[in-house]
């Protein structure tokens, strides 16, 4: 195997350190890691709790119901993710914590953390961490509107974006189906063998051979679908003069649809 240069070491502070074997063991991720791109280190803050039971929650301050994660074993964590980053020459390194209450991660957010150099990541449990921990949290991200037991797939699903984005990572196969949010476009369909499945055909053009055809016939389905699904990609895309009329034909077909 080629020896390629580590481009991007993660340190996650989790209380859960066996469920990121899910993204360091398996697919795409896994072969990541295994050649060596990524790295990634694991730190459970119950490890930095100096009382005899390794106390890591404790209750809110003006009372309510939960648990939150105290500020002491995190910050220590925080301090030796950073201390063993810099001492492997990363000097930059970005402490994010994941929570709903967080930026949305986009692609271009995903292309900008990943040319990171270290990234350490909180994956919080209980109710969330103490405020005063974000003093030592340079961005709070979060990876859709709705609420989840901890910050471990978070963390997962959005190293699993960035560690897709790094050179030498995907085939160039794999990186052909990159395309979709690049363009600001939901992907089109796509058929395989068979070509006819329980009595559905496969669409004729794709069999046609003909190559301009398709590309129209894909942009278009590509568009139709954006409209219906994601209007809101829609109104923030600059559309080429061609877009623009296979929109307005799609708009006509509705209409004529809906009579
Ligand atoms: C939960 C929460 C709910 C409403 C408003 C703000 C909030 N912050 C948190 C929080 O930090 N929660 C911790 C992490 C502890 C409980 C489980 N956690 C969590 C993170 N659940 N869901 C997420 C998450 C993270 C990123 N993107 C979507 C969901």
């Amino acid at each position: 195997m080629k020896t390629s240069k580590v481009l991007l070491t993660f340190d996650i502070l989790t209380l859960m350190p066996e469920m990121f074997l899910a993204l360091s063991d398996y697919g795409v991720t896994g072969r990541a890691f295994k050649k060596k791109i990524v790295n990634l280190n694991l730190l459970n803050p119950r490890e930095f709790s100096t009382d005899l039971h390794k106390t890591v929650d404790d209750r809110t301050y003006g009372g309510g119901p939960g648990m939150l994660m105290m500020a002491d074993p995190l910050v220590k964590a925080i301090e030796a993710a950073k201390k063993r980053q810099s001492s492997l020459g990363i000097k930059d390194s970005k402490v994010i914590h994941m929570t709903p209450s967080g930026k949305l991660l986009s692609h271009n957010k995903a292309k900008e953390l990943s040319e990171c150099k270290g990234l350490v990541i909180i994956a919080s449990r209980y109710e969330g961490i103490d405020e005063r921990v974000n003093n030592w949290v340079d961005e709070e991200i979060s990876i859709g509107d709705y609420v989840l037991s901890g910050g471990e797939l978070p963390a997962m699903t959005m190293m699993d974006c960035l560690i897709r984005q790094l050179p030498g990572v995907l085939n160039d196969d794999e990186s052909a189906t990159q395309d979709s949010f690049v363009n600001g476009l939901l992907d089109h369909s796509h058929f395989t063998r068979p070509e006819i499945f329980k009595e559905m055909k496969v669409p004729e053009v794709l069999l046609s051979g003909n190559h301009e055809k398709i590309r129209l016939w894909r942009l278009k389905e590509s568009l139709k679908l954006t409209w219906r699904n994601r209007p809101d990609l829609l109104a923030e895309k600059l559309l080429t003069k061609e877009e623009t009329r296979l929109l307005e034909e799609i708009q006509i077909e509705q209409e004529q649809d809906s009579i």
